[in-house]
């Protein structure tokens, strides 16, 4: 029963744009993936099933869709105390007291926290795909008498800058822990990893940025410091002061903070055997119930594609794509590495006429189009004959109709492409 002593807290995401354009009207943990679900979902799906059901999601600002979301989402029976509840700044990003980073926006809901009666307090990103068991990660906290657990995975040299990078001595507590160091400062930080690991030259250990605190040591570091990050400050600065372990994990995790993570997670799902399972029904990812109808699909060659519920598809061809919820693609359309996120409703086929007479595409994928390692997100217009074709050959821009990052176009919520346009 000690998953009932826990209360979660879900990072949703800081003033950071990584994943700008798809937050810059929304907040992270809304943003959609897979084509149906949201980001929220994934870390609130793993603390569901594990029975732990008190969750905090804390975020920068505040946005409809994910508070209608979480709202028609996560219903608990009103005999449980079970909650899902978003905490978002309420200052202004001019104002000093904005979440200044992932302690401080601790800090600044600690009050919130404190309402409830805790022993432990899970801290999770909002931006990692993987499934884990947090209550073997809390069996051994207790077991080992620690005051802080941070969650471990190998990683290769290439990765290791991008992460908290530490090493633990024999009895698994970190001994040292550098975060982000450069490439020139890896030499010495390796650790004894499986043999599996190891053969895929994955021999750091990194920081998932998963945390547990222990609920007073937490309350104190929160009320008597004013440290505002756990990766740069806390974590590194409680080395030696308090009991900090490390949970060893191996399995499927990867961060999806950034566009090009974001799309390759998405893109990676296609695969024959993905290495994250959305089919592992025992441990499913949770989202809203909708009431849409089967796709339709006429005419399209589909190959290493995932189509989402409720699409009106024509294309002559979709591949290693993710089809989202109400998309509509029209006749002799090519689609390829591409996540087309979907739309928010239908046309009438009024509205269709009336766009069609005054020149304007209507909402989804014109025809014959030609789109690669695209983002399409929510309700745009493609017009006819557009061609995106994406890749290393493009420079980062950011148009007012689109983004391009890391080679990947980006076509911003609700844009209008005209006819023909080429990038
Ligand atoms: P990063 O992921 O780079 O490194 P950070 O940018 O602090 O760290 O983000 C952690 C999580 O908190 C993300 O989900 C982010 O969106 C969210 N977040 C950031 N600022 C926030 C704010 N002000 N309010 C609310 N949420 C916020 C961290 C650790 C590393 C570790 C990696 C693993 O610092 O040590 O290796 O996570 O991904
Ligand atoms: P998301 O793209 O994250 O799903 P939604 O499309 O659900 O976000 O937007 C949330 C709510 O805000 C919806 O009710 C939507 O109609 C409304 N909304 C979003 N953008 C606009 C806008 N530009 N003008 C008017 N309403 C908007």
């Amino acid at each position: 029963m000690i998953n009932k002593q826990v209360l979660s807290i879900i990072l949703g995401g800081g003033q950071g744009t990584r994943l700008s354009p798809l937050t810059d009207r929304r907040s992270k943990p809304a943003v959609s993936i897979a084509g149906k679900y949201r980001l929220v979902d994934i870390p609130i799906s793993n603390c569901i099933h594990c029975d732990i059901k008190r969750m905090f999601v804390l975020t920068q600002f505040n946005s409809a869709s994910l508070n209608r979301h979480i709202k028609d989402t996560y219903q608990f029976s009103s005999f449980s105390n079970a909650f899902v509840d978003v905490l978002a700044a309420e200052q202004t990003p001019e104002n000093k007291t904005w979440f200044q980073g992932t302690a401080d926006a601790v800090r600044q809901s600690m009050h919130h926290l404190l309402n409830h009666e805790f022993e432990y307090a899970m801290i999770l990103s909002g931006d990692q795909l993987y499934r884990m068991d947090f209550n073997k990660m809390l069996e051994e906290h207790i077991e080992k008498k620690a005051d802080i657990s941070v969650a471990t995975i190998p990683v290769s040299a290439k990765d290791a800058s991008a992460f908290g990078i530490l090493k633990m001595d024999d009895e698994g507590y970190i001994s040292t822990f550098t975060e982000k160091p450069s490439l020139d400062k890896l030499p010495g930080w390796e650790s004894e990893v499986s043999t599996e690991m190891k053969a895929e030259g994955r021999e750091y250990l990194a920081s998932m940025g998963i945390y547990i605190f222990n609920k007073q040591l937490l309350t104190d570091l929160m009320a008597n410091t004013d440290m505002i990050d756990f990766g740069k400050e806390i974590i590194p600065q409680s080395i030696g002061v308090h009991k900090v372990s490390a949970y060893q994990y191996e399995g499927y995790w990867t961060d999806i903070g950034t566009i090009p993570s974001f799309f390759e997670a998405n893109i990676g799902l296609t695969e024959d055997l993905p290495k994250f399972d959305l089919f592992d029904t025992s441990n499913n990812v949770l989202t809203r119930p909708r009431i849409l109808p089967p796709s339709k699909i006429s005419g399209t060659i589909l190959n290493q594609s995932m189509i989402a519920d409720g699409c009106i598809i024509a294309a002559k061809e979709i591949k290693d794509s993710v089809i989202g919820i109400r998309s509509r693609i029209g006749r002799d359309s090519v689609i390829e590495k591409t996540y087309m996120i979907g739309n928010n409703g239908y046309q009438t086929l009024e509205e269709i006429d009336d766009d069609r007479n005054n020149g304007k595409p209507i909402l989804g994928v014109g025809e014959r189009c030609h789109i690669s390692h695209t983002i399409l997100d929510k309700d745009c217009r493609i017009g006819n004959d557009v061609i995106l074709q994406g890749g290393d050959h493009l420079e980062d821009v950011s148009k007012e109709t689109y983004v391009i990052q890391g080679g990947i176009i980006v076509i911003r919520r609700r844009a209008i492409i005209p006819d023909g346009f080429v990038i």
